[in-house]
């Protein structure tokens, strides 16, 4: 008789915006098409996200994650990973916190500090908001921050472009001295022709990259269509490297399937992208 392995069950934290393309209605199909099964604790419900559309609804749901962890554990549910990403408060954080020192097993424990980019905070956060930030990524297995929110954390100089493997090194090394065994930097570019990202793994104390074509358009939502097929590749368990690459693969394939469509600035056409990415989970390395 052929013995099943266990499905993985995973579970995302973060809001749902009801039109545009990023958090949880790109985490939930992503992950679900990875074959995983997701759960998610949407942390507020915004009619829109917040880059690039006015007058958007925020409905606040942070006092409802300690009523449904207590369900959940009183259920005796439990999570092979939990991936959280853009969060509403400096308070949501610490209920957050409180729920991943409850569910924490044998758990990855993935944090995408999504509040910045391009040198800048999202509408609404603080640099309050980022020392919050800053204790969830030392709660994490692995985090995934772009430039932007690296530089914010550790309170180093932001560089656009024009830096070299050293800046971008010496970052990782010190986003992992906040208490992560891997940290993952997104959107890194050394040449104008290449964007990629680059990991260190403290453990090992070793880099890997992969990088692909720079695409130079402005896309929105990008971030959480890399984080949520590299979570959903290491919850299928891809080695590092191959979970890059099937990542960023994806992600530059969404922005393609976008390109030419100038009244979809919102996001990316990830859906298009989905059999790709389902053919680069399934084939053997
Ligand atoms: O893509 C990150 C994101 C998620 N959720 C909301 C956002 C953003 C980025 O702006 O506004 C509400």
């Amino acid at each position: 008789m052929e013995i099943a392995l266990k499905d993985k069950n995973v579970v995302t934290l973060q809001d749902i915006s009801c039109f545009g393309k990023c958090s949880i209605t790109v985490a939930l199909p992503v992950i679900s098409a990875m074959g995983l099964s997701c759960a998610v604790i949407p942390t507020a419900v915004l009619s829109t996200h917040t880059g690039g559309f006015k007058g958007f609804t925020f409905r606040d749901l942070t006092d409802d994650i300690p009523s449904v962890s207590e369900h959940w554990q009183r259920e005796g549910l439990s999570f092979d990973g939990i991936y959280t990403g853009y969060l509403g408060s400096r308070r949501q954080i610490g209920m957050i916190i409180d729920f991943i020192e409850s569910f924490r097993r044998d758990t990855l424990i993935f944090v995408d500090p999504a509040m910045a980019d391009h040198g800048k905070l999202y509408t609404g956060f603080d640099m309050d908001f980022v020392s919050a930030m800053r204790e969830l990524c030392s709660k994490a297995d692995i985090i995934v921050p772009n430039i932007t929110e690296a530089a914010m954390m550790l309170g180093c100089e932001y560089k656009a472009s024009g830096y070299d493997e050293a800046y971008i090194h010496t970052m990782l090394r010190r986003l992992c001295d906040l208490g992560c065994r891997r940290a993952l930097l997104t959107g890194v570019s050394y040449d104008s022709g290449h964007r990629g990202c680059v990991c260190y793994d403290r453990e090992n104390d070793c880099f890997e990259s992969y990088f692909s074509e720079n695409i130079p358009v402005e896309s929105h939502g990008t971030g959480d269509v890399f984080a949520s097929s590299f979570f959903g590749a290491l919850m299928l368990g891809k080695q590092i490297g191959e979970a890059m690459k099937i990542a960023v693969d994806f992600t530059v394939a969404s922005i393609r399937a976008t390109l030419g469509d100038a009244g979809h600035w919102y996001g990316v056409k990830f859906e298009k992208c989905l059999p790709g990415l389902i053919e680069s989970v399934a084939c053997e390395n």
